[in-house]
Order: C-alpha cells, then structure tokens, then sequence
C-alpha cells in the first residue's frame, strides 16, 4: 500500500521532479515598433527563404490540423509557446541573428489600421481587389498552398479600418487580478488574441493563419503576457482549465501533428524560458530565473530582478507603462474602486518606490486638445463575433460576460481621474 501511494506521488510529482539545463544563449525577443528599416528588410530575407521551403504552408496546415485541442483549452499558452519557437529555429538555420519580435498590438488597439506595423515597410496594409489579396509590405504578393492555392488574404474589419483592439489598460488588470491562469487564459483568448485576428480577416480570421507571419508576432506577444503572468503570479508552474482528458495537467503531450511533430515532448518543458528549448526571452519582460525553479519556486522567484512595471502593465514600452501605473496608482486615492481591478498597482505603495513621482492625474496632455494618442477615454475594444465564437467553439454566454467585465473595468477608468497615455 504504501508501495502504491509513494508511486502515485511520483507519477503526480515526476514532471516537476525534472529539471532542464540553462540555455547557453538566450535571443530577446524585441518589440517590433522598435525595429529599423534594416532590420525589417532582414526578417523579409528570412521568410522568403522559409516560405520557399514551404514552412509557411507546413506551419498553416499544422495549425490547422491541432486547431480544437489548442484553442478553448489549457494547451492554448504552452502549444503556441513551443510552435513559433519552433519556427524561429528554423529562421535561424537561415540567418542565425533571427528573432521573431513581438506585436504589442494593444499599443495600436484605437486605430490598429494606422499601426507602424502594418504599413508598406513593415507587414503590410489590407488586401486589394476582388480577392482581397496582400500587395504590399514584407509578404506582398505571397502565393499559399495551404488550404488550397490561394493569394495570401487580408480583409480589414472595419472596411479600409479595423475596429478597437483591447486597451493596455484591460490586460494589465488581467496580469495582476487574475489569480487563476485558466481565467487569465480566457480574458487573453477572448481578447486581444481574438481582436487581432478577426481585424486583420482573410487568413488571419481562420485555422491557417500561420500563412500571415503576423501570426508569429501575435503570438509572440501573447507568450511574453504569459510569461508576465507566470513572472507576476504565485508559479510559473500554474496550469490548469481543460486539457486532453478532462482537467489539464503538465504532464500532457503538446498538440502536434504529422506536420509540426514535438516527439511527444509533455507541456511541463515549455514552462520555463531560458531552460531547455525555450532559449529566448522578452526584451521589456522579466528575464530566466538564475536557476531552474522546483518546489521552491517562490523562493527562487524572490530574487527576481526586472523592471517594477514589468509584471504590472501589459504594454511594452517602458515610458507608457510607468506613466500607466503611476496614474493608476493617483487615481486609485479617488476611487478606491480600482484597488480591486489592479490589486498589483495597489500594492506598490507609495510611488517613489521605483516608479519616480506619480504625474498629476491632469497634465498637459489632458488639458490641451487631445493629441493622436493622449488625454482621451479608453474606448470599447470590438466584441468576438459569433462566427468567430462558433467556429473555436467557446460558450458565448461566458464570452459576453466576460467582454462585459471588460466594459465596466473601462467605465471605471473613464470615471476616474485616470488619463490613458495610449
Ligand atoms: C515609448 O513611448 C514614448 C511615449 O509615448 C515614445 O516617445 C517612444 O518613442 C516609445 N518608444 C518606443 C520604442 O516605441
Ligand atoms: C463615477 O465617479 C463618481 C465619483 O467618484 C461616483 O460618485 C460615481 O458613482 C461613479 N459612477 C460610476 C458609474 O461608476
Ligand atoms: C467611458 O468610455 C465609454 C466608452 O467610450 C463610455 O461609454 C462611457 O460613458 C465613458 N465613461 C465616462 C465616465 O466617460
Ligand atoms: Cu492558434
């Protein structure tokens, strides 16, 4: 008996038993709005040799293949993980130097159409003519084979716009008020992940929008929330919502198929960046732990240096994100209402400690006429639409409460003294 129970224990315990060497080098993931022409024109190089390997219509059909196991599930934050960091790698057997940078979308969440990143130097604008097809931009004219031969598609949801994203604001309540992953996993699945999607349309809007490399920016930038999440929160180790047989667990095989195959490698090995295969991190994020962390993961997170917003704001950029968190922290002596949505920014204390003076909640900014991005309410970011909801098969009630939260979490902050510096 006791023979029995020591082994379950081992069974249960094994995957975090392991431990996985540090990387010897680690490549830092960069924001894309802070890439140079020169650099953009690199990643153009690379990706024409990729896509004339066929590793655009691989990754497509892949994705496709595992799309029901990897969305609406546990899988969704550690498949998408391991799958563009598998595409990197291919990258760098091109051009060892290439990083797949990330889109921090929600930075372009008011008017994502006029985004740096998608115009004629970067990934391009909407498609043209009857079949909506890319024309400029790092992937203009790419031919896809994937589903079927086709001209790689954009169709803007809002006509020649594309309608709100999700507001910094929301996703940095999400990072510090969210001590479940599995709700975290939500509040990003159904929301920026979602939006930015369904605003580009045309491949982006289905199963093989790996066809479109913003997927792997995208994604990129959902893993650096997850890792700020992980960072932020009491484990890097917490994973749960539904997996593969019933309640999800590390121990589950990653979603691969004949296309994209992991050789059965278990969701415990994606968890940790900077171990393992996961040799990258984010430049704006908190780095790899010093050592693999195991049962004492607190104590190793302790000694975890990173910037004081770094877990705190969903945005990038350092400027924005203690302007964010100051503001927040004034606004909070108003309305003790916001403790509770940002229970992270309440906890600071005094700002001295870290995030300099707290500016007064009324600047310039929101006393002069609204410039492009400065002193204006937080918008409404655009809801899921059923199509979309049927198609991942989500529960549209939970979907509508949740983007209903979200609603509020905005009214709140419209109500505050708080001024949005994005
Ligand atoms: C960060 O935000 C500030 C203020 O909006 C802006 O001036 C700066 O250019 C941004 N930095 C990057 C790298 O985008
Ligand atoms: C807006 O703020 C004021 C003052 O803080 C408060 O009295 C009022 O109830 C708030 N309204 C809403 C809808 O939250
Ligand atoms: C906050 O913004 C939303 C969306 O624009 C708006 O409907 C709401 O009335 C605003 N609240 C305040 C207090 O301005
Ligand atoms: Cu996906």
């Amino acid at each position: 008996m006791r023979l029995v129970v020591a082994f379950l224990l081992l069974a249960l315990t094994g995957a975090l038993a392991q431990s996985l060497p540090r990387c010897g080098s680690l490549r830092v993931r960069r924001s894309a709005h802070s890439l140079s022409p020169a650099e953009w024109q690199q990643i153009r190089r690379v990706l024409y040799q990729l896509h004339r390997q066929g590793q655009f219509d691989r990754f497509a059909r892949a994705h496709s293949m595992v799309f029901d196991e990897v969305h609406g599930t546990a899988a969704f934050f550690p498949f998408h993980r391991r799958f563009v960091q598998e595409f990197e790698d291919l990258g760098r057997q091109i051009d060892p130097d290439f990083t797949i940078p990330y889109w921090d979308a929600a930075r372009d969440y008011r008017d994502p159409a006029s985004s740096p990143i998608l115009q004629p130097g970067t990934l391009g604008g909407d498609g043209r003519g009857r079949a909506s097809c890319v024309r400029d931009g790092i992937q203009a004219r790419w031919g896809s084979l994937f589903p079927r031969r086709h001209c790689l598609r954009r169709d803007f949801n809002g006509g020649p716009f594309i309608l709100p994203w999700v507001p910094p604001e929301m996703i940095s309540s999400f990072l510090q008020s969210d001590t479940q992953l599995g709700l975290f996993r939500e509040h990003i699945e159904y929301g920026i992940h979602g939006a930015v999607h369904l605003g580009l349309g045309g491949d982006a809007a289905t199963p093989y929008a790996p066809n479109d490399f913003f997927f792997f920016m995208h994604h990129a930038n959902i893993d650096r929330l997850w890792w700020q999440w992980q960072v932020g929160h009491l484990s890097i180790f917490d994973y749960d919502g539904p997996g593969p047989n019933g309640e999800a667990t590390l121990d589950d095989i990653i979603p691969e198929s004949n296309d994209v195959n992991f050789n059965g490698e278990r969701v415990w090995s994606t968890m940790v960046l900077g171990y393992g295969s996961m040799c990258f991190a984010y430049d704006t994020a908190p780095p790899p732990p010093g050592r693999y962390p195991g049962a004492e993961d607190r104590a190793a997170r302790a000694g975890w240096q990173g910037p004081p917003t770094a877990t705190l704001s969903g945005a990038s950029n350092t400027t924005e994100a203690n302007l964010e968190v100051a503001r927040i922290h004034a606004a909070m002596k108003k309305d003790p209402v916001l403790k509770k949505l940002f229970p992270g920014v309440a906890a600071l204390g005094p700002p001295s400690r870290g995030l300099g003076r707290a500016p007064p909640a009324h600047d310039r900014a929101a006393n002069s006429c609204p410039g492009p991005t400065a002193g204006r309410k937080i918008v409404y970011p655009a809801p899921l639409t059923l199509a979309w909801i049927e198609m991942h098969g989500f529960d549209p009630k939970r979907v509508d409460k949740l983007y209903a939260e979200g609603c509020e979490l905005i009214d709140q902050l419209n109500n505050s003294t708080y001024v949005s510096p994005y």
